[in-house]
């Protein structure tokens, strides 16, 4: 093998390890933060189960106003959002292979399902650190040949 092949293999390595990671959990592991998000996380009450990859509050906005949501994306894929004044489950975005994360910015990003695009803010800024993981969970989960 050439030098480019090399490093285009050690690339591939990298970006699979890299995506699987995330959801590459061993039942044990799985089994363990768990049971830790069940005993300690507030927002385990809202996720079916679910194990919860990544949380944040965000700013959902749907007409003229924002309404301040918890967000949570967790195993299934699923991705929940919650009223965090009043503890409800308010919806869930809904998965499929055609689901896309476009950041704005470093607050605003946009999720764009085939019925439907939420515009979410990420007041603290991490709107590109939610885009990647939600790449990454997409691609873990369905692969990286779905456009
Ligand atoms: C609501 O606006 C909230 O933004 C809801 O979000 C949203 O539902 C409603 O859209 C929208 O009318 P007001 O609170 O100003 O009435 P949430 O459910 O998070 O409270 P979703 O959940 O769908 O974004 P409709 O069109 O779904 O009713």
């Amino acid at each position: 093998l050439g030098k480019d092949q090399l490093v285009r293999l050690w690339e591939i390595d990298l970006s699979t390890s890299r995506v699987s990671g995330i959801l590459n959990i061993s039942p044990e592991e799985r089994r363990r933060r768990l049971e830790v998000q069940t005993r300690e996380n507030k927002w385990h009450q809202f996720v079916d189960g679910e194990l919860i990859l990544k949380q944040g509050l965000v700013e959902k906005r749907k007409g003229l106003f924002a309404r301040r949501r918890m967000l949570l994306l967790t195993t299934g894929p699923r991705l929940f959002y919650v009223d965090p004044v009043n503890m409800v489950l308010k919806g869930e975005i809904p998965w499929s292979p055609d689901l896309r994360v476009e950041a704005k910015n470093f607050r605003i990003f946009l999720v764009h399902t085939p019925n439907r695009t939420y515009y979410l803010e990420d007041p603290e800024a991490y709107a590109l650190e939610w885009r990647r993981v939600i790449d990454e969970v997409r691609i873990g989960t369905y692969g990286r040949d779905t456009t």
